[in-house]
């Protein structure tokens, strides 16, 4: 994936937090199920470790979905981070990451009717960071928002995109508004500010 040639940082972006979630005490009940139900139902088709258990319902039909990051170690010991997605009807592979980069930020998006899922990925060389924004149709994921050189998160309340680079001048930040268009089901970004 084409990387951008000047330094760029991760700005504000939430540090994925590695907590071990066991799989060993809930149990899956009939009916519709609940957070523990599908953790479970994971980790009955899963072994790699999870670090992230993302579950609410994301597409408001009542019924909970789940995005999952795990870890494991490939045959050359080389750690794997990857993404899963799982509800009553689905558990889905979406796709893993290796060498130096990380999975850096999960952060949930809140719309009137909805939710989704804008995830992160870091590079430690070049330093850099894309995201992709998930939400849910039709009972799967799908991508609404992908971009390179971009950090997703709230400042002031407002859903931004940053990218940073280090020109001669030094540092700045350039913040881009994201604002959901729930009629074209696409994300539309506009430049707001630099920052130096
Ligand atoms: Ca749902």
């Amino acid at each position: 994936m084409k990387r951008k040639k000047l330094i760029s940082i991760v700005l504000a972006s939430v540090v994925l937090c590695a907590v071990f979630s066991s799989c060993a005490s809930s149990t899956v009940s009939t009916g519709i199920m609940n957070e523990n139900d599908l953790k479970a139902l994971f980790c009955e088709k899963n072994d790699e470790e999870i670090l992230e258990f993302v579950c609410h319902d994301f597409d408001s039909d009542g019924t909970m979905e789940a995005f999952i990051v795990t870890e494991k170690n490939d045959d050359d010991g080389k750690e794997i981070q990857s993404l899963w997605f799982i509800s009553e009807t689905e558990y889905l592979y979406i796709f893993d990451i290796g060498d130096f980069d990380r999975f850096s930020q999960l952060l949930v998006i809140e719309h009137e009717d909805s939710k989704h899922l804008a995830i992160g990925r870091s590079y430690i060389w070049p330093p850099a960071c894309e995201t992709h924004i998930w939400d849910i149709e039709g009972g799967k994921p799908n991508i609404v928002y992908s971009k390179d050189e971009r950090a997703v998160t709230y400042i002031n309340g407002i859903l931004m995109a940053t990218d940073t680079w280090i020109p001669l001048s030094g540092r700045v930040w350039d913040h881009y508004e994201l604002v959901w268009d729930s009629d074209k089901e696409e994300y539309a970004e506009s430049f707001l500010y630099t920052e130096s």
